[in-house]
This record gives C-alpha cells, sequence and structure tokens, in this order.
C-alpha cells in the first residue's frame, strides 16, 4: 500500500513537472512578437514578460511624445512604454535608479487605450530625481509601464523590476 502510494505521488509530481514546462515554452514561444502585434498592446515599445527580475537599459532621447496622463508631473518628453505581466503576487519595486537625467515613472493597468494609472513617480527624493514606486498585484495581472523625463528631459535610463525588500 505504501508502495503504491508512493509511485502515485512520484506520476503526479512528473505530470505536475511536464506540465508546468509545457505551459513555460508556449509563453516564451508567443511571447513578444505575438503580444505586440495585438491591437490592444501596439504602444509597447517592450515585452518584459513574466520575467521575476528585470534590468533594462534605454533612452527616450528624439522619441515622440505620445503619452502625457501621468498625474505625477508635467511631460512633454518621449518616453518608452513596457508590458509586464506580475509572475508572483505581492509587492514589486519598479524603479528608474541609475538614470541618466529627471526621469517619470508611470504604471498603468488596462491597454494601450483604456490604461487607468495605478501609481507614479516623478522623484525619489529632494536630491534624486529617478523614480521608484512599489506596486501590489497579484500573480497574472498585465501593467504597462511608462519612463519619461520630466517636462523634456531626456537621455538613457536604467528601468529595473525587483522584489520589493
Ligand atoms: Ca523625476
Amino acid at each position: 500500500m505504501s508502495t503504491s502510494g508512493t509511485r502515485v505521488e512520484a506520476a503526479a509530481v512528473s505530470l505536475g513537472l511536464l506540465l508546468a514546462l509545457s505551459a513555460g515554452c508556449s509563453r516564451s514561444g508567443a511571447e513578444s512578437p505575438e503580444r505586440l502585434d495585438l491591437p490592444e498592446y501596439a504602444c509597447v515599445d517592450v515585452d518584459l514578460g513574466e520575467a521575476a527580475s528585470v534590468i533594462q537599459t534605454g533612452s527616450n532621447s528624439g522619441l515622440a511624445n505620445e503619452f502625457s496622463a501621468s498625474s505625477c508631473a508635467p511631460q512633454t518628453s518621449g518616453e518608452r512604454r513596457y508590458l509586464w505581466t506580475v509572475p508572483t503576487a505581492g509587492t514589486w519595486t519598479v524603479s528608474t535608479a541609475g538614470s541618466a537625467f529627471d526621469t517619470v515613472l508611470t504604471v498603468l493597468s488596462g491597454t494601450c487605450d483604456g490604461a487607468d494609472e495605478v501609481v507614479c513617480s516623478d522623484d525619489v527624493s529632494g536630491g534624486d530625481r529617478t523614480s521608484r514606486v512599489d506596486l501590489v498585484a497579484d500573480a497574472g495581472a498585465t501593467v504597462l509601464i511608462v519612463v519619461e523625463g520630466y517636462r523634456d528631459a531626456a537621455g538613457e535610463f536604467t528601468l529595473s523590476i525587483g522584489r520589493a525588500p
């Protein structure tokens, strides 16, 4: 009886592993191109998928100003937009620490045409003009992350996402 119980358990474990692997494969295989082709995410520059740790460098220099809806600061600069799917429930920190200019960071839920601001940040402090937000989210939630400059500020930036400390 205990032998049979062990077999069942082992079978269940490997089935679970197979399911997890195939789900992971289909997600990553479909990811960037297909998702960005969806009209509701046409504004997205980079699909970050379900990454649990992100460090992306980018630049908003010379880009068109297509988004000016952040409630944190006035912006006329161009922006970069990221799509990110929250990998596990909890509190996540999104930051532009290390950026070379005065950034504004906005996290929105919804699609490109109907996005609602969840949280935004202009300056971390009076002496630190980069931006940082903490986001409490459920697993699987999809958010748009917009990095831009205060007024017309532009340059090289770093976007980081990770578990809140
Ligand atoms: Ca700022």
